[in-house]
């Protein structure tokens, strides 16, 4: 690696304490920033993990009003969560602490005083809605009202979501404050900005000159910010949640949330190293690293970097390797619409089972642009890889191993080109994974290490040990010598991503501790060492556990659906006369079949009490024919006869929508009388 450092600070993103951490966060942050620190950890580098929860901000006093508890109620509940499942994932945090902490609070203050008291920062009066019966500004998620641009009735201060378009309060048409009802009045109000505008040459110097290896989509957002020119941005906020701005005349203000977050990086480092920490911020040779996600991107890399730029004394971040989004099932994660996978339920569901979402989600990270997570895919990925490669290897060499030669790791006879040419393939494992970590290019290095398995798995199928038994002790004698050094070079390589597992392995080969350097050759294992018997590193899983994740998702959709339902505006009045006209009749349906050519259309015949009748409906896409057989619909007798597809059809079947969008039939409740009026 890169020897201009002394030591390494990894940062990442601090999750809101107002829900549990999901499958997005993860592959977006925790895992590859938990896979870079552990690889550097295994190299011998000097390098901490920094964690720790987001407490402040609006959103959670939000929650905290809807659920009648206080906002301090909120956090405690959620970063217990949060903590507790990222400790169960084996995300390796130095320290994971809390931006309540008295620390934090008391670091996040001097940092502003001090730039204050420099004089960095300009002070400004503006309006803003005030809500008077609760005697409280507004911030922008406490007014609801109708969207300027769409005419959206339930539009928020900060955005529309039905349109998507970024809006202030002050925007909004017929504004509503969500905490009276009442209409929010507009009055000055004093608070502190950033002028980023200063610092804009400076940090286009930085990151566009001097930053030209960034990420793609990391230095074009970040391109484009700059092109678009930085505005004063203000710092401090009217809310009775967060860091009391330390100045006077600032009663009832806080700092705002992402003002100081971001200084939680720092507070949490001294609380770690509380003799050391400025080693970590303030020195030259300490490389600083934020794993984010790219909604954080301008942030950490135009706000907090010139935050630290009008301190004077902080390191800027080397890089900020943020990742793209991770959907799940086609759809964006979101934590309102409880469209997640969340951790602490899957270690739950999946007791043992870390690695494999580690696996999965380092293995489908959006690391350069968006990704699906499908539980299809984690289930194809775990039989298929985890087990058939990964597993099967390891599980075929030990037990070999034992049936051969006693579990004791046999001497090498002279080396023929099937062994070199394995050995060969395998011999840059450590320069090429390692590259790849420490390029951010977690997807990859994965895939270096899982050829390890196939190379292996490979071997030995080519050499065949199982056969020359009978014949050529001393040839298997090599081969499995061989298949064990890859098996050494497995449970090394795989430290980083699957810690669970790789310890597992190494206690089945007996292998103490794991010496990062070793990786790629072929003498870990000296002949005559020992293995134990092997377990099983991987397990397959059955597809009645797959559908269980996929039905529950499938319900909170339909749940979704169904809260978010607003039924359309009534129609016109109509009058009694309108409705004369209108003959609905119930009917027992005795015949159901698809109508040819068709997919979309049904044929029913229906017993109407009279003749009986024809009637074509469109919804076979909802139901298979023989499901309506003996069921009574309610149909419009009166309904224009029309040729569907070269069928007569004499009415209309009354159908309406569920909450997945399908067409349910509408009938009686109880046997009703064929050919009876409905009315
Ligand atoms: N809590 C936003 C987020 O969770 C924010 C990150 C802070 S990092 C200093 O996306
Ligand atoms: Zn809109």
């Amino acid at each position: 690696m890169d020897k201009k450092y002394k030591r390494t600070l990894v940062t990442t993103a601090l999750p809101y304490a107002n829900g549990p951490v999901h499958i997005g966060h993860l592959a977006g942050v925790y895992v590859p920033a938990d896979i870079y620190t552990r690889y550097l950890r295994l190299c011998g580098e000097d390098v901490i993990l920094i964690g720790g929860s987001d407490e402040h901000g609006v959103p959670i006093t939000i929650k905290a009003q809807k659920e009648g508890i206080t906002p301090q109620d909120v956090v405690d509940r959620y970063h217990k969560i949060i903590k507790d499942s990222m400790e169960g994932l084996g995300i390796s945090f130095d320290i994971y602490s809390r931006t309540t902490s008295e620390m934090h609070h008391k670091t996040a203050s001097d940092f502003f005083k001090k730039l204050y008291d420099k004089g960095e920062f300009i002070e400004k009066t503006s309006k803003q809605l005030y809500d008077e019966k609760a005697d409280q500004y507004l911030a922008d998620r406490y007014v609801t009202g109708t969207c300027p641009k769409c005419g959206n009735e339930h539009a928020y201060g900060d955005q529309c979501e039905a349109c998507g378009s970024s809006l202030n309060a002050t925007d909004l048409i017929n504004p509503v404050s969500a905490i009276t009802g009442n209409t929010p009045v507009l009055k000055e109000t004093k608070h502190w900005y950033m002028p980023l505008d200063k610092w804009e040459p400076r940090l286009r110097q930085w990151i566009l000159e001097g930053h030209k290896e960034w990420k793609p989509n990391v230095y074009g957002q970040c391109k484009s910010w700059l092109d678009d020119h930085l505005q004063p941005r203000a710092v401090t906020r009217d809310l009775n949640w967060g860091i009391p701005v330390p100045v006077e005349g600032a009663e009832g203000k806080v700092l705002y949330v992402w003002f100081d977050a971001p200084i939680g990086y720092i507070s949490n480092t001294k609380e770690l190293l509380p003799d050391t920490w400025e080693n970590y911020w303030k020195d030259k040779d300490t490389r600083i690293i934020h794993f984010i996600g790219k909604d954080n991107i301008v942030f950490h890399c135009l706000i907090f970097p010139a935050m630290l730029m009008a301190d004077g004394d902080y390191q800027l971040p080397e890089n900020v390797p943020a990742n793209e989004f991770l959907n799940l099932e086609g759809d964006k994660i979101s934590t309102s619409r409880n469209w997640a996978v969340w951790l602490h339920e899957y270690l739950a569901d999946f007791p043992g089972k870390q690695d494999v979402l580690r696996y999965v989600l380092t293995a489908c990270a959006p690391e350069t642009k968006d990704n699906d997570f499908t539980w299809r895919d984690f289930q194809a990925r775990n039989n298929n890889e985890l087990v058939a490669i990964l597993g099967n290897f390891v599980n075929r060499a030990i037990v070999l191993t034992h049936k051969y030669f006693e579990g004791k790791v046999p001497e090498a006879g002279e080396l023929q080109d099937i062994d070199r040419e394995a050995m060969n393939e395998f011999k840059d494992v450590k320069e090429t994974l390692g590259a790849n970590i420490e390029n951010f290019k977690f997807r990859e290095a994965l895939k270096d290490a899982m050829n390890l398995a196939r190379i292996g798995n490979k071997y030995l199928a080519d050499t065949e040990p199982w056969k020359l038994a009978k014949t050529d002790m001393a040839r298997v004698a090599t081969i499995m010598n061989v298949a064990m050094q890859i098996t050494a070079n497995l449970a090394i390589a795989f430290e980083p991503f699957l810690p669970f597992s790789a310890e597992k392995l190494r206690g089945m080969i007996g292998l103490d501790k794991v010496d990062w350097n070793k990786l790629g050759s072929i003498d870990i294992l000296p002949a005559g060492h020992a293995v134990n018997k092997p377990e099983l590193l991987f397990e397959k899983i059955e597809d009645s556990v797959i559908q269980g994740q996929i039905d529950r998702l499938e319900r909170i959709k339909q749940e979704n659906i169904i809260n978010n339902f607003k039924p359309k505006a009534v129609g016109p009045q109509c009058t009694i006369d309108d409705f004369a006209k209108l003959d609905i009749r119930v009917g027992t349906v005795l015949e159901c079949s698809k109508v040819k050519k068709s997919d979309k259309l049904l044929q029913f015949k229906i017993d109407d009490g009279m003749e009986g009748r024809t009637i074509v409906s469109g919804i076979a896409k909802w139901y298979q024919p023989e499901e309506l057989v003996g069921k009574q619909v309610c149909f419009i007798a009166n309904f224009p006869t029309r040729k569907l597809k070269g069928v007569e059809s004499q009415g209309m079947i009354l159908s309406a929508e569920d909450a997945g969008g399908r067409l349910v039939v509408i009938g009686p409740t109880g046997p009703v009388k064929p050919g009876a009026q409905v009315g």
